[in-house]
């Protein structure tokens, strides 16, 4: 019998394996832990919360279709924080979607439309509010052929407003951002499946102040489709894009077409990836080294 594990875990035996939220599981006759677990379709990693300097991983969810990546148009656009976390929605395996909320709250969302397309080129934005009930349907449009739907975000965006309203009830719980600085109360306290009525599912999250990187995959190259593509038109193969002459980057900068901002953004972002390879490839080694002690004794 295959289960669909709907919150996090609270005991795993038996298992080599790490589970997810969205993780297809054969539980035990008795129904108390996790005999197996299927190998995942896809699954939303991030670096979890540093444990003494070692790089742990974190998958928030697992075998999910759509990324939503949901920002609220009551705060200033913060491309620099939707570039990490499409570099980890590309990563994933899922499509990601920009939403855009409580547009009820706001006059015009033009700029900050602007502002986080060119921070998203090619990916979907939809401006929606969980309270007025506008774009609600663009949304539960994702979820058609049952697929699974993951939201992410702050604390306080309104992830599991929006949740309520695809659902059409109050399932989850919602409340007010604190006044003063505005940031959310981290009303969502563990990662959650819902089932929608209509077939398909709803993964709501709790918000995450920091976005850190966890990837092995094509994620920088696929959120910064435009930045690879001018690249490949540098005159110098090994071209670092800073004041190399015939660099199609700069003259991109120079043009006014490209944020010299963005190019930053993405150096960080490689940078901060090629950190993260270096630490696990120090760790691995120390495993083997273990390894090859345990060997010796026996
Ligand atoms: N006016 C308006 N208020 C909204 C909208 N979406 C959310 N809110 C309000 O914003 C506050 C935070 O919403 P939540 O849905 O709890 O936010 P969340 O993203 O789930 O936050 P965490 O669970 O802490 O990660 C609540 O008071 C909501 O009523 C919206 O579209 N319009
Ligand atoms: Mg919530
Ligand atoms: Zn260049």
């Amino acid at each position: 019998m295959l289960r669909r594990l709907d919150a996090e875990p609270l005991r795993i035996r038996n298992v080599g394996a790490e589970v997810a939220v969205g993780d297809w599981v054969v539980p035990s006759v008795e129904l108390d832990r996790v005999e197996a677990v299927l190998p995942r379709r896809s699954a939303f990693v991030r670096r979890a919360s540093f444990e003494g300097n070692r790089a742990e991983s974190q998958t928030i969810a697992a075998n999910i279709d759509v990324v939503m990546l949901v920002h609220a148009l009551t705060s200033p656009p913060n491309q620099r924080r939707l570039e990490r976390e499409l570099v980890l929605a590309w990563d994933s395996g899922a499509r990601p979607v920009v939403v855009l909320t409580k547009r009820d709250l706001v006059d015009d969302p033009g700029a900050s439309e602007l502002s986080l397309h060119a921070a998203a080129p090619g990916v979907p934005i939809i401006t929606a509010s969980g309270i007025s009930g506008e774009g609600v349907d663009e949304l539960a449009a994702f979820a058609a052929g049952n697929a699974t739907i993951a939201l992410l975000g702050a604390s306080g965006v309104g992830k599991s407003t929006l949740i309520n309203a695809l659902v059409g009830r109050g399932a989850q719980a919602t409340a007010a951002v604190r006044e003063g600085d505005g940031r959310g109360r981290h009303t969502t306290v563990a990662t959650q499946l819902i089932r929608l009525p209509g077939g398909g599912w709803l993964v709501d999250t709790p918000g995450v102040r920091a976005v850190s990187l966890w990837s092995s995959g094509r994620g920088i190259e696929r959120a910064f489709a435009d930045v690879f593509e001018l690249m490949d038109d540098c005159r110098f193969r090994d071209c670092k894009h800073e004041d190399e002459p015939g660099c199609a980057v700069q003259a991109a900068i120079a043009a006014g077409t490209l944020d010299p901002l963005r190019l930053a953004s993405m150096k960080r972002l490689v940078a901060e990836e090629a950190a993260l390879e270096e630490e696990q490839r120090v760790q691995l080694k120390a495993r083997d080294r273990r390894g090859v002690r345990k060997l010796r004794v026996k």
